[in-house]
Parts: structure tokens; C-alpha cells; sequence
């Protein structure tokens, strides 16, 4: 299928028969990879030539971190079996997909308002069992690789003598980044997957038992990007394939009552995958020392039919 025109804002939704502000047919109706489709073979073969350095950069942190793990979630169980023979096999219980770095496949979160997940999947779509909708699998599948564009809030923010902890509401604006990304040199381009480092897996690092115990209570507290008509203008006219932070949910928390998640815009009405807790430090001090704020992006899901998240398994390469 031939790349369609992408909408502007002002454009949505697609189809007026679906929600307002629905992109839900733009890649068809039985479409499970949204954005992801920008990254064509063009912007893939682009993407590769960013690839001056040959440093890699993993983006996973352990799957053993947070530890207790946010929002109730699983603290990963690890046995290896075989005792002290010379065979083993790894066991691993209460593996919560989203218990550390991870991206939210579309079936992880509909939107409240239109009881949908991306496209007009139903919660009954989602089952798991072959004919399942919006499972990981589909990405697994396919592959997630293209340019990916770097906008150091936290940095930026103390160079401007912006002070927050990561671990506090702290609200990030469009206009932010708009200001990040000029100050950076970054121009971003159509299918961009766009990360955005805010400080967080820096500041956790820092913490004691104690501490952490407390960032996990319900419902944490951190720094993200604003719930606002100009977030939502800015990442989509951006026409991102996906976004990624460092911090737990990509938006700021705790959602208060009255604010519409950016959770249900993005992965129910836009299909743009949520990467959370990527670990972007080391990447985030090479951009700073070599000005360079854009890298070839490589993330390999978990090939689970109907899983929910995953594990990114994602390398920046410079
Ligand atoms: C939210 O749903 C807000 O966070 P997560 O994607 O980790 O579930």
C-alpha cells in the first residue's frame, strides 16, 4: 500500500464516522502496526546511514528494576534449574511485561470515552487466541528500526536553571521541546521515533530500599509530558512511529480525575507505541558530547501472540 497523506491535527479524525481525533483507518481497517508503518525500507536504508561511530547503545534496564515495581505490578521471579549439574534453563515467574523498560502494544490501553482500542478493536477482539487483535506479535513480526531523535529535557531543563526532581509531577510543555529540540539542532522528521529523556532512571538509581519503596506507592509521581491540546497538536503533527521516555508512563503522573489519559490518544486513537523506562543515559551523554542528537533505532518484541507489552529489546546505534 502506497504511503497515504498524513493528516494534519486540524484534520481528525480520518474518518468522520470514527471518534474525533481518530487517525482509525489510515492504514486500513485491519491495520495492528499504526505509526509504525512510516518506517518504511526508505527511512530504514536513511536511518542506517546515521551509523558514523558504530557505538551501540541498550536501552533495556534490568528486568529486575523498579524494584517493588510501579503500579502494583509483578517483581520478576528468577530460578535456574539443573542445581549444580551443567545443564540449566531459566524459570521466571511473575513476569510482568511491564514491570521495567517496555512498549505498550495497543491492546494495553483504550480509550474511556469511545470504549476502544486502536482501529475499533473491542476488549472481546482481544483474547489472545489466534484471530486476537493488536497484540505484540504483530510488531514482533515485523521489526521496529528507523532514525530516532534524542530531546534531553533534563539537561536542557538545569541548563536553564529549571529545577524539578524526576520523581515529582513535574509538567513537561510542547513549547519545552519545541525550545529542547532548537536548542539541540534537532529537526524531526516524518517517522521519527521520538525519545525524551526526563531523568528519571538517573534519579531512581540514586535511591535507597527505603526510597523506592516509596516511589511505588500508588499512584507514583513523576516528571512527563503535559495532558494538553498542544502536547497532542505537537506529537502528532510531528507524525512520530512511536514515542519513548525514561520515566514510567511517558506523560506526567498521577493522572488527575478530570484529564484524558495520553495513553488513550496515542496508542487507542493514533496507534503510536509508548516506550516507558528506557534506559537513555549513556546515549543521553555521547548526544551531549558529540552534539549529535539523532541515531539508527533497532527494537526486537517479544514474538508473543496477543501479548499486551514487551520488553523492547532496543540498541541506539550512532
Ligand atoms: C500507564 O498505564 C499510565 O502506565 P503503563 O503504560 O505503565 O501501564
Amino acid at each position: 500500500m502506497a504511503e497515504p497523506e498524513l493528516p494534519d491535527y486540524d484534520s481528525l479524525p480520518v474518518d468522520p464516522t470514527h471518534p474525533a481525533g481518530a487517525s482509525w483507518g489510515l492504514w486500513g481497517p485491519q491495520d495492528e502496526l499504526g505509526m509504525l508503518n512510516l518506517l518504511t525500507p526508505e527511512r530504514v536504508a536513511n536511518a542506517a546511514r546515521l551509523i558514523q561511530k558504530g557505538k551501540v547503545f541498550a536501552m533495556n534496564w534490568e528486568l529486575e528494576l523498579p524494584n517493588p515495581p510501579l503500579f502494583n505490578r509483578l517483581h520478576i521471579e528468577h530460578e535456574i534449574t539443573g542445581g549444580s549439574g551443567l545443564l540449566h534453563d531459566d524459570i521466571y515467574r511473575n513476569f510482568n511485561t511491564q514491570s521495567s523498560t517496555q512498549w505498550d502494544s495497543f491492546s494495553h490501553y483504550g480509550n474511556f470515552e469511545f470504549h476502544t482500542f486502536y482501529n475499533g478493536v473491542t476488549s472481546v477482539d482481544i483474547t489472545g487466541k489466534p484471530g486476537t487483535r493488536n497484540g505484540i506479535q504483530a510488531w514482533a513480526r515485523r521489526g521496529i528500526a528507523g532514525r530516532a531523535v534524542l530531546l534531553d529535557y533534563r539537561r536542557w531543563a538545569l541548563s536553564q536553571g529549571i529545577t524539578y526532581s524526576p520523581g515529582e509531577s513535574h509538567i513537561i510543555k510542547a513549547s519545552e521541546l519545541e525550545a529542547v529540540a532548537q536548542a539541540q539542532g534537532v529537526e524531526f522528521q516524518t517517522g521519527d521515533i521520538f525519545i525524551m529523556r526526563t531523568g528519571w532512571i538517573e534519579w531512581y538509581n540514586t535511591l535507597n530500599e527505603a526510597e523506592r519503596k516509596i516511589a511505588a506507592q500508588d499512584p507514583p509521581h513523576f516528571a512527563g509530558v503535559e495532558r494538553s491540546e498542544a502536547t497532542r497538536r505537537f506529537l502528532w503533527e510531528k507524525h512520530v512511529a512511536a514515542v519513548v521516555s525514561d520515566n514510567p508512563a511517558f506523560e506526567m503522573f498521577p493522572i488527575p480525575r478530570e484529564e484524558r489519559a495520553l495513553h488513550e490518544t496515542l496508542l487507542a486513537l493514533w496507534g503510536v507505541p509508548i516506550g516507558e523506562m528506557f534506559n537513555l543515559d549513556a546515549l543521553a551523554a555521547d548526544c551531549a558530547e558529540d552534539g549529535r542528537y539523532e541515531c539508527f533505532f533497532t527494537s526486537a518484541p517479544l514474538n508473543k501472540l496477543g501479548g499486551v507489552a514487551s520488553p523492547p529489546n532496543a540498541l541506539a546505534i550512532k
